[in-house]
């Protein structure tokens, strides 16, 4: 399946995704109909794992919403499980070395550009896809293309080694993740203290000087516009659950205040 995200991606389309948190199918069906461009299945803080995981990238596929997965850690299981059921990419949690990011290119990129283990999967119609009846090395360069690699810039390590990892080859971008990037700092949620600011910029030039994209989570609709306005490519609008929240809040007090 084309990677409808990586393309937007390279078009400057400013794609809006969001945290798939709820587990269910259902959830993501009715996601399709409201405009995203992409789900982040959260196999990090969501509940579920890869076999449910499977079953929410079949009913993204069917609405025409992009899936990536963020994974749970860095591992190889972790990240080649996912990948083989059919997600079009990974977001990579708690980041901290340039070795790490260099584990998670051999586990997401085939050879030669990493080491990832290559098998007739969910991902390739188990072999009889139209892509799968290339030379096996055909195969693997097509997936290197599609397939994203994002790491999350979250911790101060990854901060400090930003500019090495972007310019790693099989790294498509980074996400950074302002929560767990602040806590890190030891300024736990002060998106406005001028550290923050700065590393902010500072991850967006490393990207840009890179020709890497630059994604990051907002919470809230006008925190997402800003974001886009201060040269983010693609930004994640809260988690599925948050947003639903927020929405039954708005409108059941513009009710109450009717009645
Ligand atoms: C963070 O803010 O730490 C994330 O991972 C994304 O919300
Ligand atoms: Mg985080």
């Amino acid at each position: 399946m084309k990677n409808t995200l990586k393309e937007k991606l390279e078009k400057g389309m400013k794609p809006i995704g969001t945290f798939f948190e709820l587990g269910s199918p259902s959830v993501i069906e009715a996601l399709g109909r409201t405009g995203l461009d992409f789900v982040i299945l959260d196999n990090e803080h969501g509940p579920f794992e890869a076999e449910s995981s499977r079953d929410f990238a079949r009913a993204a596929e069917l609405v025409g919403l992009t899936a990536i997965a963020r994974v749970r850690e860095v591992s190889r299981p972790a990240i080649l499980k996912l990948l083989d059921i059919g997600v079009q990419g990974v977001i990579v949690p708690d980041v901290h070395t340039v070795e790490e990011v260099q584990k998670l290119i051999d586990y997401t990129k085939y050879y030669p550009i990493g080491k990832r283990g290559f098998c007739p999967t969910r991902k390739d119609g188990w072999g009889f896809d139209e892509m799968a009846q290339q030379s096996v090395l055909g195969q693997m360069a097509y997936w290197n293309r599609e397939i994203l690699l994002i790491p999350q810039c979250e911790t101060v390590g990854a901060l400090e080694h930003i500019e090495e990892i972007v310019s790693m080859e099989g790294v498509d971008g980074i996400f950074i993740g302002p929560f767990d990037l602040s806590i890190s700092m030891g300024i736990p949620g002060q998106f406005d203290h001028p550290d923050f600011v700065a590393a902010l910029e500072r991850v967006q030039k490393a990207c840009r000087d890179a020709g890497k994209f630059c994604m990051i989570f907002a919470g809230a609709p006008a925190a997402v516009a800003e974001r886009f306005n201060q040269g983010f490519d693609s930004v994640a609008y809260g988690l599925d659950a948050s947003v639903l929240v927020a929405a039954f809040q708005a409108n059941l007090a513009d009710i109450r205040a009717k009645i």
